[in-house]
């Protein structure tokens, strides 16, 4: 899960629901709209009368998760939900997905882990990440031979992950090995990951990050978990 880990302005900036029936989780009744309140209402009154009902079975007619809805990514969201590649970032409901969070590296690497499938590892590969959630993701992810450190013995799990960290980790985990023309942005030139970052490009998976020109890629930028979700989208042709 992605439990934990997301940032607190996700929740500011909305108008409070109504403030009725304590015995629902306060962050519900800050986070939804009115009529979303009713529907997740009559789900709780429908779960206490009627055996088994279960208020897990909410949903929502535009998709997986609420907070999607309308963003220009969200079918690229809903695309990697259904793969099993994010669960979202809910820790009630699994319906939100903070699309307007920023990716951490931990978080990554829980999605490429699930994206590939890759096994346990009980290697301890980093000491920074020992109380992660992510942690068993990042020892599968370097026993892969994908996960790479922010530093010596480190992988920075919190950190928040760079656009051209995501290139290097997508080009490893994918296998992508043409460089094509190569130098195709010209503000990664002399960048640690500049070689992956054209690879990435030769795939296709990436265009730049300045439309229509796309004559950046941006390297050291932060992404969105919306953002990562279309690349995923790209690299895993769903
Ligand atoms: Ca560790
Ligand atoms: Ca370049």
């Amino acid at each position: 899960m992605l439990r934990g880990r997301r940032r607190g302005n996700s929740r500011s900036g909305l108008a409070p629901g109504p403030a009725v029936l304590p015995e629902l989780p306060l962050l519900l009744v800050t986070k939804w709209s009115t009529s979303r309140f009713i529907v997740a209402l009559a789900v709780v009154l429908a779960a206490m009368v009627v055996p088994g009902a279960s208020v897990g079975a909410l949903s929502d007619p535009g998709g997986t998760f609420f907070d999607d809805d309308g963003n220009e990514h969200e079918a690229a969201i809903e695309a990697i939900a259904a793969a099993g590649i994010t669960r979202g970032c809910s820790d009630v409901f699994d319906d939100l997905y903070c699309p307007d969070d920023l990716v951490t590296r931990g978080q990554m690497a829980a999605m490429l882990r699930r994206a590939l499938e890759l096994p346990a590892d009980p290697s301890n590969w980093f000491d920074d990440d020992d109380d992660s959630i992510f942690e068993g993701d990042i020892n599968a992810l370097a026993a892969a031979g994908i996960a790479f450190g922010c530093d010596e013995a480190k992988y920075c799990p919190d950190a928040q992950l760079l656009r051209g960290e995501m290139a290097e980790l997508l080009v490893r985990a994918f296998g992508y090995d043409d460089p094509g023309a190569g130098d195709f942005f010209a503000d990664d030139d002399g960048h640690t990951f500049e070689a992956s970052i054209d690879r990435l490009k030769e795939a296709g998976i990436t265009r730049g990050c300045n439309p229509p020109d796309d004559s950046q890629f941006c390297p050291d930028r932060p992404l969105t978990r919306a953002e990562m979700a279309t690349f995923f989208v790209r690299a895993l042709g769903l």
